[in-house]
């Protein structure tokens, strides 16, 4: 990946309509449930402290948030699952929503589906992996805050959370920490290679 030249917040829209038109931009989306560390992945990645709101509050990012990169491509932080201090009429907003931004946005976009490598995968991050898969999406998996996991129980860990989610042993899994900074690297060559132009 080239350096990061420019970042910077374009737009967030809660109903279909305010979608950003494609016009043929690469667009790298980041799904997970709420609190995963979509937000952080996104600053992280990015190399700025607070372009993605983020918040020890989950159910923080409700809409989904488009950032234009280096005037080139664009990433996108898709509002999180799983959070359950929300309505029955929010949750199902957030259904149309993510039903809508996929019709839109596959195949073009590039998936990034983060789990929490301490939560260690829940169904609602197996009905997500499902529901993507069965949308043709073919995500990047990511293990986030893989630094509350001691080294010693990593591999325990990732088996329980690939068991949980359904992924397949062979699938590539990529470890990461926005605190230690573990996986940037693997994770924007792995981006890249899915995005020729990036
Ligand atoms: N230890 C550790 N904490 C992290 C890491 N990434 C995120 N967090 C923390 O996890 C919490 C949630 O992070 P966010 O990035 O806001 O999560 P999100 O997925 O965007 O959440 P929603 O917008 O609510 O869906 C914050 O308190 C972060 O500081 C990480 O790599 N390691
Ligand atoms: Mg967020």
């Amino acid at each position: 990946m080239e350096k990061i030249q420019s970042a910077e917040f374009l737009r967030s829209a809660i109903l279909a309509k305010d979608f950003l038109p494609s016009q043929g931009v690469p667009e790298v989306a980041f799904v997970g449930r709420s609190n995963v560390g979509k937000s952080t992945l996104l600053n992280t990645l990015l190399r700025r402290k607070a372009l993605a709101r983020t918040s020890s509050t989950p159910g923080r990012t409700q809409a989904v948030n488009y950032f234009r990169i280096n005037n080139k491509f664009h990433f996108v932080d898709l509002p999180g699952y799983g959070y359950a201090k929300i309505s029955k009429d929010d949750r199902r907003r957030w259904a149309r929503l993510m039903d809508d931004y996929f019709a839109a946005a596959l195949p073009r976009a590039v998936v990034v589906l983060l789990i929490d490598a301490k939560v260690q995968g829940t169904d609602l991050d197996r009905q997500a992996n499902e529901y993507l898969v069965s949308l043709g999406a073919n995500p990047i998996y990511v293990a986030t805050k893989i630094d509350k996991v001691p080294r010693g129980k990593r591999v325990k860990a990732l088996r329980e959370l690939r068991e949980r989610v359904n992924l397949a042993p062979e699938q590539p899994l990529i470890e990461f920490s926005a605190t230690t900074q573990e996986g940037v690297k693997d994770l924007w060559r792995e981006i890249a290679s899915r995005q020729e132009s990036l």
